[in-house]
């Protein structure tokens, strides 16, 4: 693990993360049968031939993809970095690739280099741009392995000499600047193997943060399994939740189990005060467009980021508090610790945390809450924050508890 998490990846907490490909137009279904699977591993899992497969792309046409307007979007719902899939396990490459013509614009009646266009709204809206890379499974080249195959006869290092490495190349150095790239499912590549991408990565961007489904230990960060987060604090190293809104990457359109704003914000401040990023994905359709359900989920989750931002981004990883509470999460900086009210309260008591505080108010507006510390007849520390009378009905929002300690004192209990 590196330190170069530390220039932006640690502070910046929240990021797109962008599923899309030629599944998109089979959402879900293939002759007539749904998949159980997450909908980008449709090939996959219905053994659908390569001849066959490569057909989809000459129905892969997004009249309504506008990469201006999911840029802005996730500039509105507070994220500050983005992941785009340039290819996913089927082979396809969203971008036009000279090394491979297997791609969006040599190969569908779209045409245009899907990647260049997130890249420049990216920059134009001030998001950071990482891409979305599977080095292993690619399942349109002979020599690319496949999960649930039989990968034994094929030359996997011939592949990456002669379509990833290639593909990597072009990727850094004709697409500005790659803030991330996130490899996926390593499988059985060698940690020979692993350096040779990572070493080629850093010679063309030294900069780029490399995610920790490079494989071997070599990424600059810990990927956790899909939706799922350490329960404790975990501050060895830089990590990130991958997590989906619905069960699946790719779009499905049989899949409608999507989370609640209410849902995600948790999971999100889970992760931050546990020291960790959260990557939220979206998966568009075959015409380009974010479902309506999802939209509307990220408008409420990036409300509540938008106005408490000085709570999430660049806060530090946060002590275990020792009771469990179902309506709150902390976050914390130095001398400010912030108390994420997630159900309807009329008025914040804590037990065991033993600071001094000086000041509370409501992060969204800036607004004064009367506070004060004591102890209980039994001795343990207490706050109380009396609240305006018009949020005892309402939920999320943060209140921020000054303390003239700089970190939150958790009492032992
Ligand atoms: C992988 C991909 O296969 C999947 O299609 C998607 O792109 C996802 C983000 O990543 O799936 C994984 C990989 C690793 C774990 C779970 C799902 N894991 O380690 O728990």
């Amino acid at each position: 693990m590196s330190d170069i998490t530390k220039q932006w990846f640690e502070k910046e907490k929240f990021g797109m993360f962008i599923h899309w490909g030629l599944y998109a137009v089979l959402a879900g279904e293939y002759k007539g049968k749904r998949t159980d699977h997450i909908a980008e591993w449709i090939m996959n899992t219905f053994d659908i031939p390569v001849e066959e497969y490569e057909k989809l792309a000459e129905q892969f046409n997004p009249r309504d993809f506008d990469a201006d307007d999911i840029v802005k979007k996730a500039k509105e719902w507070g994220m500050r970095y983005l992941v785009f899939t340039s290819k996913h396990h089927e082979g396809f490459a969203m971008y036009d690739s000279k090394a491979d013509d297997y791609n969006v614009v040599k190969k569908t009646p779209y045409g245009k280099d899907i990647l260049r266009q997130l890249s420049e709204a990216c920059e134009k809206y001030g998001i950071r741009f990482g891409i979305y890379y599977s080095q292993a499974q690619d399942w349109h080249d002979p020599n690319g392995l496949a999960a649930n195959y039989d990968n034994s006869a094929k030359d996997y290092q011939y592949y990456l000499d002669h379509k990833v490495k290639p593909q990597l190349r072009e990727l850094f150095t004709e697409y500005g600047k790659i803030s991330l790239i996130w490899f996926d499912t390593p499988m059985s590549t060698t940690p020979e193997q692993s350096r040779e991408l990572v070493e080629l990565v850093k010679s063309l961007q030294p900069d780029c943060v490399v995610s920790g489904r490079i494989g071997n230990g070599l990424g600059d960060y810990i990927t956790t399994g899909d939706n799922t987060i350490p329960r404790l604090p975990y501050g060895k190293n830089a990590w990130e939740i991958p997590a989906t809104i619905n069960d699946t990457w790719g779009y499905s359109k049989y899949d409608h189990k999507w989370k609640s704003a209410d849902e995600l914000i948790r999971l999100l401040l889970k992760a931050i005060s546990r020291g960790g990023n959260c990557l939220l994905n979206v998966g568009p359709d075959a015409m380009g467009r974010i479902p309506e359900e999802c939209t509307a989920i990220l408008d409420e989750v990036g409300a509540y980021v938008r106005n408490n931002a000085e709570a999430i981004y660049d806060t530090k990883i946060t002590a275990v508090y020792p009771y469990e509470l179902d309506w709150a999460e902390f976050t914390h900086r130095e001398h400010k610790l912030y108390v994420h009210i997630l159900k309807p309260k009329s008025i914040i008591e804590l037990l065991n945390i033993a600071n001094r505080v000086t000041r509370a108010y409501l992060v969204e507006d800036g607004r004064e809450c009367k506070v004060k510390y004591e102890k209980t007849c039994e001795g343990d520390a207490y706050i109380a924050v009396t609240l305006p009378e018009e949020l005892w009905d309402r939920k999320n929002y943060c209140i921020c508890l000054e303390t003239e300690e700089a970190e939150p004192v958790f009492e032992e209990i």
